[in-house]
């Protein structure tokens, strides 16, 4: 099993990853409820928590894995899907084309032990659960971003762009996506050569 390895705080956060460095990054609101937000990012293949963030600075860097990450994976959403008040994540599989859930386990009240999403056996349930089971390829959805609850039902929810141009949101749920979305937006070739969405 990894070990993830704490950096210590500080102004300039030494050991910290250089953020041009930074190849993903997902907001994770304030996971670890000290009213300061914290985001999670791949480096290469390791995936980081940097969690107290206030402004110019970072309370804390924390390299959560060391291998997976980046080359084979891809993060959607850092925020609670399951219900239960703490973190989790949602990651994409490109080798499988599936989404999967990790789930948090809290240290205090809504407070998620970052220790819990470095690997799916520290993970509530210890071990990653499948969320969206097929066609979730970087070949297929070439964009994909996890967001805050969109349509009102708390559940934090995803939208994507695919291959063919068009934009389609799903529904999150606590424990899966059923069917295929909505599309938002048909087809459109100008959405092929988009390199980002948020
Ligand atoms: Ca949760
Ligand atoms: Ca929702």
């Amino acid at each position: 099993m990894e070990s993830p390895v704490a950096v210590a705080g500080g102004g300039g956060c030494d050991g910290a990853p250089n953020p041009a460095d930074l190849t993903q990054i997902v907001a994770a609101g304030d996971a670890t409820d000290d009213d300061r937000t914290d985001f999670f990012a791949t480096v290469g293949d390791d995936l980081w928590a940097f969690t107290g963030y206030h402004g110019a600075t970072i309370g804390q860097a924390t390299r959560l894995a060391t291998s997976g990450w980046g080359s084979e994976r891809d993060l959607v959403s850092a925020l609670d899907i399951s219900g239960d008040g703490v973190t989790d994540l949602l990651y994409r599989n490109n080798t499988t084309s599936k989404l999967m859930l990790r789930k948090g386990i809290a240290v205090a009240d809504d407070e998620v032990d970052v220790d819990s999403l470095a690997s799916a056996a520290n993970s509530a349930g210890g071990s990653d659960t499948e969320y969206g089971s097929s066609g979730w390829s970087r070949t297929n959805i070439p964009l994909l971003m996890g967001t805050p609850d969109a349509n009102g039902d708390s559940v934090p929810d995803i939208w994507t762009v695919h291959a063919n141009g068009s934009v389609r949101f799903y529904p999150g749920s606590p424990t899966g996506l059923s069917g295929s979305g909505s599309e938002i937006i048909s087809p459109r070739s100008y959405w092929q050569t988009r390199i980002t969405i948020g």
